[in-house]
């Protein structure tokens, strides 16, 4: 007897994971957790026989000889874990992208830092030739589409991408992809929602834009749609929220797209678990009040979430400088003998405006070049401050359309710092 478990209130990664491994291990019977989530309830409603599942625990644990555990290394995260626990005889292989130590010593594992679990098996189906169905691609599709936020996720790899390539060669549905990916959402869930968003506060950290909501709830709700669609709504970095329910207990959810906010660890403090990206903890009344709760998350996120290079790491430095009475054909010369795009202009020691070689090309007549640069100049120029990160001066420049941002401090332009810069920032060139 060979069987293939996974989590409870399993995802589609999960069950992804125990059909394919189903195949990579002939003779093995998935064993399909009581508890689903309500989008994959549904997909096995209308998939009931495709898949040889088996529902309830039902062997002798003597009789065990191998247990593939995917996409969890915890034994309370798994149905039947008591019986499970008395397979004695059982090599446990495990099969996971959640890279810290759960409770579950394996004799084999493959454990990747990977969008999904089930890339990690489908690695073995590819090599091994195993063949496919058209509704085993369509799941694996939708394990791999979930897991991944559609291939955008941070920790996406070459190979999601290629597996998914593979799946849609052996016949997998986008169609059914989407229908179900994206289920309605409940009218719990948009009360839910409204009271979010009204309750909710921003904040600025580090340069990053953090959201965190308290909401009471008083009946069962799935949540973590919710957080998700609320991350999306305030375009945040990362969001929490802390749920409490009349009993006096704690749902806290966390969602983060930046690489250093790692929610799991700042959940770690109240029990939970998860991935950088995505994670929840539950705590009982002995943590105190939501309030607290919140403070604490904003205690650690200050902590926690580095701020990453600031904008004197990267400036342009010495600045070269122009008076308002220098002609705009000298300000053309000097950037064209320097190889810059922008020239400060100053006044006794202080930033007056800001001339670009883009603004130069605009003049086409050519007295207008016998000119002095303040007639032409930009007079509101943004700036921005040496010990600023480097992801404030993006977001600015982005949100501006600017190129160019002198950096200044105590009045005085210190450095510059150029869209070409944050572009190498931002593909990490640096
Ligand atoms: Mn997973």
């Amino acid at each position: 007897m060979q069987i293939a478990v996974t989590h409870k209130d399993a995802d589609f990664d999960a069950l992804s994971s125990i059909v394919a491994a189903t195949l990579v291990y002939p003779g093995m019977v998935a064993l399909c957790p009581n508890s689903l989530q309500s989008n994959v309830q549904q997909f096995l409603a209308l998939h009931k026989t495709a898949f040889n599942l088996a529902r309830d625990f039902s062997a002798e644990p003597a009789s065990v000889r191998k247990l593939a555990v995917c996409d969890c290394n915890q034994w309370r995260q798994v149905e039947y874990a008591d019986q499970l626990k008395q397979c004695v005889h059982a090599e446990i292989n495990l099969w996971d992208h959640h890279l810290h130590a759960g409770d579950i010593v394996p004799s084999w594992s493959c454990v990747e830092s990977i969008g999904a679990t089930v890339t990690l098996l489908l690695r073995v189906i590819q090599k091994e030739k195993i063949a496919v169905s058209p509704q085993e691609a369509t799941l694996f599709l939708l394990g791999l589409y979930e897991d991944t936020g559609q291939l955008s996720f941070d920790r996406t790899t070459p190979e999601d991408v290629r597996s998914a390539a593979f799946l849609l060669e052996q016949g997998g549905d986008l169609g059914l992809v989407v229908e179900f990916l994206h289920v309605a959402y409940s009218e719990e869930q948009k009360r839910a929602l409204y009271r979010l968003m009204r309750r909710a506060r921003q904040y600025q950290i580090n340069g990053r834009r953090i959201g965190i909501g308290i909401v009471r709830i008083d009946q069962h709700v799935k949540l973590a749609m919710v957080v998700q669609l609320y991350a999306h709504i305030i375009d945040a970095d990362a969001v929490f929220v802390v749920f409490e329910n009349v009993r006096g207990g704690f749902f806290i959810i966390g969602r983060s797209k930046d690489p250093n906010i790692d929610v799991r660890i700042i959940l770690q403090a109240f029990g939970g678990g998860g991935h950088a990206g995505a994670g929840s903890a539950v705590a009982g009344p002995e943590a105190g009040n939501a309030t607290a709760i919140r403070e604490q998350i904003l205690t650690s996120l200050y902590r926690n979430s580095a701020a990453g290079p600031v904008v004197s790491d990267m400036m342009s430095f010495p600045v070269t400088t122009i008076s308002p009475d220098t002609l705009l054909f000298d300000a053309e010369t000097i950037m064209e003998e320097q190889g810059i795009h922008a020239l400060v202009v100053e006044e006794q020691g202080r930033l007056t405006g800001l001339i670009s070689l883009w603004d130069l090309q605009k003049l086409t007549l050519c007295k207008q070049r016998n000119r002095p640069v303040k007639a032409f100049m930009r007079r509101d120029v943004r700036t921005i401050a040496p010990s600023a990160t480097v992801r404030e001066a993006a977001h600015m420049m982005v949100r501006e359309d600017i190129g160019h941002l002198p950096v200044v401090e105590a009045g005085r332009v210190v450095g510059i710092i150029t869209r070409t810069d944050i572009v190498k920032y931002l593909y990490g060139m640096l």
